[in-house]
């Protein structure tokens, strides 16, 4: 029997045993047998008379050390154990490696012929036997041979020779002056178009920027090109953080994990998170590539020159990034939408997670597989917890806490307390009780009670903070809560205290605090937790009215939008009891005017416009009434449409873009195709020719905004749309993602024996990660009614995947095992029905680490 998978834990890091002078590799490719030599010079810190090196599906050729053959040492599966060492000796393996059989993406692997690597987490193991863990920092030369077809040879740093040599075949030698950890360490070879520009440092730097891509998709690479240097710029002026190689390269693959890699000065990214034209992106995919493109190179510092020392510190980076790619975005463009997008992925996805089995705190304390933990809580909690320090702080101070934290480490692996104690001997503000953000998971619950006092003026707020859904609760987080007061016409009122006046956010130590407001002379209008200063669920029970006002008046646009989510929330609550499923007409009435007056950004109003989506609405409930959830939504838009139908058909005429990609013209398409989706529901004569009008445009925003309303609405012109653009689009399996996505989320019937027929479409090839997540993730995401049928076959049809992908790449079943995460949430039956398929996978011979700590965590429940 094969033993169980073992969880690493925390509390038991260990500093290691050796440390490393410099690596030289060479590679000499060859798909099924290629030949890496890894030569290394190691030091033993302390006594240590034994090494332990990592390594996975590796062949070992030879192992030297001194120049000898070396007789002492054992392998396993995973390990390459060396004894009877010296104190300081030349180690030199060799190992074989089949990068073409290699379909985990994880390690050296094939993308479309083009060699590529991805080592984070624990990937260089695969590649050779090393200490792969993120504290062995080390100077990378690394040569390259390959078949000249592969025409660029890349590794990390600078290119320092080439040549060719006498078989025919040629080389490439890099050296990476910055000592790094193996899981930065990066590999491509491969025949490529290259867009090549250039940048000046602010201290002079002259950095030469090159973007490699698929052949014949050279046009798609300027917008990446531009967002790369609007990134190195904006790190300067915010963060005074310049680059510091002579070259960066950015490499696109189609077959990648994740959305990119921060590989030192050469990252490597999922095609679909770098190439755009408007003729095949959206506005929202030229935004994504902006942001990632911007998070990539910000890792640079957090993250590369200051490291993790172990992988329990992911957030370290990850949370610090995320937190900078955000403000990157916000800075370029609008602050209200980011954080809005920002709340929405806490609020629908983290949300969840920590309220699964899989919940963690944004610095777990124990891993199965390393890979499992690139979740939203350490990304996007993590963010949310350097934001509150932020909050707390300020910008200046949090800036001085950033330039301390980089003085003391850079260079260095380190612990996530080490960040926060820069920040707080930077600032001088005790960060003690906050530290407990990094232990406890579970989404706190804070929850406020407020009292009017017209006699005296003044406003009481309590707040009380529980944690009865977290762990392990010791005592109070602290919390910074900010708020606005609005008064009768809606100006905001001074939030005077004894102690003066509040200016960031009130500070919450206590478990219960009540503060008083003077000089209030009506009864305000809250505007609580404004911005989502904190990552909590807030409990207050708003009326209408108040929320109606606060979406007319609150100074921020991420208060108005969250009014509105709010309102249809408590409209879906009421509606679930009651039976009811009309929509209050003063919401309709509200909704009405703001169209009419198209008052203020568009792209906001689109946005205010949007009902919570089905897994928002979810995490409302205990137990989720899904047939019930998925009518009412339908319900409400269908009211919407209807009572504002004239409305929107007189903006939708009366706007026009003028098809750039300037915010305005953003704005306007996201407004247009929002009311175009309403309009679809309507059925009215004119709806058909404005479907086909927009469908014909050669704007992919405009286009497929057409395709989505007609999905959405069921419309008789559906079929015909999908086959057009089928036979537009089938040379690019990119924008075929957007019709793998669609047509998995249209609700019919058929929709299932349709996906096992896409299966066979020419773009599709389970092996690769977009395809996958477009059309499973899509249906299981988007498409609740059948996704979750009561007979079953919308489970089945995700478990027969998982199956599959288990052998094929674990790392991505792991990822499309989610929605049965949350099995329990649900009702009996279809309980019952999700916990059969997770039973079937723990039975599953040969089931991956990736799958087993999910598996068994949602079993044990
Ligand atoms: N650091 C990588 C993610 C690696 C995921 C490994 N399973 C991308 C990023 O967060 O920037
Ligand atoms: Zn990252």
């Amino acid at each position: 029997m094969t033993q169980k998978p073992q969880a690493k834990f925390l509390k038991d890091y260990l500093a290691p045993s050796h440390t490393v002078d410099t690596l030289c590799l060479t590679f000499e490719l060859s798909p099924r047998n290629t030949i890496v030599t890894a030569v290394s010079q190691f030091v033993a810190v302390g006594n240590a008379t034994q090494l332990i090196l990592d390594g996975v599906d590796l062949e070992l050729v030879s192992c030297q050390v001194n120049g000898e053959e070396w007789q002492s040492l054992e392998k396993s599966d995973s390990e390459l154990i060396l004894s009877n060492l010296p104190k300081a000796f030349e180690l030199k393996i060799v190992t074989k490696i089949s990068p073409q059989t290699n379909t985990s993406l994880e390690g050296l692997y094939l993308s479309d012929g083009a060699y590529c690597t991805q080592c984070e987490a624990e990937g260089f193991r695969k590649i050779t036997y090393f200490m792969d863990r993120p504290d062995v920092l080390t100077t990378y030369t690394v040569t390259i041979i390959g078949e000249s077809k592969y025409r660029y040879l890349l590794s990390n740093g600078n290119k320092v020779e080439e040549g060719s040599l006498s078989d025919g075949r040629h080389f490439a030698k890099w050296h990476d002056p910055h000592k790094k950890p193996s899981y930065l360490f990066a590999l491509v070879a491969g025949d490529f178009d290259v867009l090549e520009d250039n940048y000046s440092t602010k201290s002079g730097r002259e950095v030469k920027l090159a973007l490699f891509v698929d052949k014949g998709n050279l046009h798609k690479a300027p917008h990446a090109m531009t967002s790369l240097k609007k990134a190195m710029e904006w790190d300067e002026s915010r963060f005074d953080l310049e680059y510091d190689l002579d070259i960066y390269m950015i490499v696109a693959v189609d077959f990648f994990n994740m959305g990119a890699m921060e590989n030192k000065g050469l990252n490597v990214f999922n095609s679909a998170c770098v190439l755009a034209s408007q003729e095949t992106a959206t506005d929202r995919d030229f935004h994504t590539i902006e942001s990632i493109v911007g998070h990539e190179y910000f890792h640079n510092w957090t993250g590369n020159r200051v490291t993790c020392r172990d992988w329990f510190q992911l957030s370290l980076k990850e949370g610090l990034t995320v937190f900078r790619d955000q403000e990157f975005s916000s800075d370029l463009g609008s602050r209200g939408l980011n954080r809005i997008d920002a709340v929405m992925a806490m609020r629908t996805h983290q949300f969840a997670e920590d309220a699964g089995p899989m919940a963690h705190p944004i610095r777990p304390q124990q891993v199965i597989e390393m890979n499992n933990f690139y979740t939203v809580t350490v990304y996007n909690k993590g963010a949310e917890v350097i934001r509150m320090m932020h909050t707390l702080l300020g910008e200046a101070n949090f800036q001085k806490g950033m330039k301390l934290y980089f003085e003391r480490h850079d260079g260095q692996a380190v612990t996530c307390d080490d960040f926060v104690n820069a920040m707080m001997d930077a600032s001088g503000v005790d960060l003690t009780q906050f530290k407990l953000w990094y232990e406890q998971f579970g989404t706190p619950r804070v929850k406020v009670a407020t009292e009017y006092d017209k006699q005296a003026q003044t406003y009481a707020i309590t707040v009380s903070q529980s944690h009865a859904d977290c762990d392990p609760v010791k005592a109070p987080l602290h919390i910074p809560f900010k708020l606005e007061l609005l008064d009768e016409q809606g100006e905001s009122i001074p939030l005077l205290t004894k102690h003066g006046e509040i200016q960031r956010a009130l500070d919450i130590t206590e478990f219960e605090q009540r503060f008083e407001f003077e000089q209030v002379a009506s009864k305000p209008v809250p505007v609580l937790l404004e911005d989502f200063s904190a990552p909590v669920l807030m409990e207050y029970s708003y009326s209408i009215d108040e929320l109606l006002h606060i979406l007319r008046f609150a100074r921020s646009d991420y208060a108005r939008w969250e009014a509105v989510q709010q309102i249809f929330m408590i409209e879906v609550k009421r509606a679930v009891t009651s039976g009811d499923f009309k929509l209050d007409s003063k919401v309709l009435d509200a909704l009405s005017v703001l169209v009419e007056t198209l008052d203020g950004d568009l792209a906001l109003l689109a946005e205010l416009l949007t009902l919570p989506t089905f897994d928002t609405l979810a995490s409302q409930f205990e137990i989720i009434p899904v047939d019930k959830l998925v009518s009412i939504s339908d319900a409400f838009e269908m009211q919407i449409a209807q009572s504002l139908q004239s409305v929107f058909e007189h903006a939708y005429l009366s706007l026009q873009d003028s098809g750039s990609l300037e915010a305005k013209d953003v704005a306007i398409r996201a407004f247009k195709n929002k009311a175009l989706y309403y309009l679809a529901k309507t059925d009215s004569d004119s709806v058909a020719s404005a479907l086909e009008n927009q469908f014909s445009s050669s704007n992919m925003t405009t286009k497929l905004a057409s395709l989505k309303a007609a999905v959405a609405a069921q419309h008789t012109k559906v079929e015909s749309l999908f086959s057009q653009f089928d036979s537009q689009w089938r040379h690019d399996s990119l924008v075929m993602d957007k019709w793998f996505a669609l047509s998995a989320s249209l609700s019919n019937d058929e929709v299932i024996s349709n996906i096992n027929t896409l299966y066979a479409h020419p773009c599709f090839d389970k092996g690769n990660p977009n395809r996958v997540r477009a059309l499973i993730g899509s249906f299981a995401r988007s498409n609740p009614a059948q996704f979750h049928r009561t007979d079953g076959k919308g489970y089945a049809l995700l478990g027969d995947l998982l199956v599959e992908l288990n052998n094929i790449n674990p790392q991505n079943a792991s990822r499309m095992i989610t929605p049965f995460m949350s099995w329990k949430r649900y009702d009996e039956t279809r309980q019952q029905l999700m916990r059969a398929q997770l039973s079937r996978l723990a039975n599953l011979e040969g089931l991956s680490d990736d799958l087993y700590e999910k598996v068994e965590k949602a079993l044990a429940q």
